[in-house]
């Protein structure tokens, strides 16, 4: 192996390893991170990231774009399948413009619910390491506009 060989094999795997690490911020189950970027599908009721991963007890910065023309927002919930139904129950039944439950107790943060081609930039903290879901609480996107972070 001559150097140039060499340094063309170490420049591949070097650029590997920042892909790989890459992947690892913006979800998909991978390393957890403080900061996530969150957007709807343009052309359907769901997120385009349904995996993100937070460490405990840190300020988590979620930015939600709304990358569709329809209203969604990004709803945590403070639980799993269970929480998220009776949130997204209750929000449907408060209607608009939040379509959020008067009693917040159920949701760690959520977004306004925006316009299409909006985003909105939220922060929290979260202080047991569990799966929550997350879901868009305008009727009719539950169960298909749902997402789960993990907090580890
Ligand atoms: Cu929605």
């Amino acid at each position: 192996m001559n150097f140039r060989t060499r340094f063309g094999f170490f420049s591949a795997l070097i650029a590997a390893l920042f892909i790989l690490a890459a992947c690892g911020n913006g979800g998909g189950g991978g390393a957890a991170s403080t900061e996530h970027t969150i957007a709807s599908d343009p052309s359907g009721f769901a997120y385009q990231q349904t995996e993100v991963a937070v460490p405990v007890g840190e300020q988590i910065s979620v930015t939600f774009e709304n990358a569709s023309n329809v209203e969604h927002n990004w709803v945590l919930v403070r639980g799993g399948e269970d929480v998220a139904q009776t949130v997204n129950t209750e929000g449907n039944a408060a209607g608009g413009p939040t379509y959020l439950p008067e009693d917040q107790s159920n949701i760690i943060a959520a977004t306004a619910m925006l316009e299409g081609g909006s985003n909105e930039t939220i922060t929290f903290t979260i202080d047991e390491p569990d799966d929550y879901r997350y879901i868009c609480t305008f009727p009719g996107h539950y169960p298909t506009m749902a997402g789960t972070l993990t907090a580890q």
